[in-house]
């Protein structure tokens, strides 16, 4: 079985570089993987990478040819995925790899946003996709930082149907104290509502008992892509998503 696995997350919240720490996991089990970078803007990525899209344009390409600048490059980029679909399609399928590793690109509304990521997302396999949500640490160590990157990732789901793990990025950086404080708010919720800090109590809490009731709280992993901690994680993750026999739909919440 085929496994699209797409690193999404905030900019900088680590996605290029975990999805490199998670290939070279999937290398030392001796798994099949391929690795695709859809971030024309990307200067340098750490791992070789099968299919780059920067091969067919980059960023500062379209800003020459439609005399834009960085932002509405970023977008016109976004929306040129769609003419590269059917080269990459061709690209996995002739690759016959088990994982297909998608580092997308920096700001997340780019790829979640953009009908042209629906496309590429339904032409490769709706089905036999998960995304790893990388949660910012230094944004999440805050209650509404926290609540706001969760209000993120759920909208992530939303827009791209399909599964999510959610994991704690560069744990490496937080205090065993933070860590579990934070993975304390993602699987109890009730101890963040305690913490929350806001001006307009009735819209926030009513805003919070949506997202309970929906089931958008899932237990964060905490990971690393320097110390290599939670990658296991991240894949037991995958395997429970796609082998448990779990009905995908409703791990769609
Ligand atoms: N300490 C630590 N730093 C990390 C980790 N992962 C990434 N970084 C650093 O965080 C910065 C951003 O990481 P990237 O992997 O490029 O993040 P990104 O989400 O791909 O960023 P954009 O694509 O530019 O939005 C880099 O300087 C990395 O060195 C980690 O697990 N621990
Ligand atoms: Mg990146």
């Amino acid at each position: 079985m085929q496994i699209n696995v797409y690193f999404v997350g905030t900019a900088g919240s680590g996605k290029t570089f975990f999805t490199k720490a998670f290939a070279e996991w999937l290398d030392l089990k001796k798994l099949d993987y391929m690795i695709i970078n859809l971030d024309p803007g990307a200067e340098y990525v750490p791992y070789s990478a099968d299919f780059d899209v920067r091969e067919y344009y980059t960023l500062e390409d379209i800003m020459h040819r439609y005399k834009v600048g960085p932002n509405g490059a970023q977008i016109i980029g976004a929306d040129m995925i769609a003419t590269i679909i059917d080269e990459l399609k061709y690209e996995i399928e002739y690759s016959n790899s088990e994982y297909i590793l998608i580092d997308t690109p920096g700001q997340m509304e780019l790829f979640t946003l953009r009908e042209s990521s629906r496309m590429l997302v339904n032409s490769l396999g709706a089905k036999n996709s998960v995304m790893v949500f990388l949660f910012d640490p230094i944004v999440s160590k805050t209650p509404n930082g926290y609540l706001s990157l969760l209000f993120m990732s759920s909208s992530a789901v939303f827009r791209l149907e399909m599964p999510q793990i959610p994991v704690l990025a560069k744990s490496d950086i937080l205090s065993d104290q933070e860590i579990e404080m934070i993975k304390n708010w993602s699987s109890n919720p009730d101890s963040l509502l305690s913490e929350l800090v806001f001006e307009r109590k009735t819209l926030s809490s009513e805003l919070f008992a949506v997202l309970k009731e929906v089931g958008f709280f899932r237990p964060l992993i905490p990971a690393s892509a320097i110390t290599g901690a939670g990658i296991e994680d991240v894949y037991d993750g995958i395997q429970e998503i796609f082998y448990s026999g779990e009905d995908l739909e409703r791990i769609l919440f």
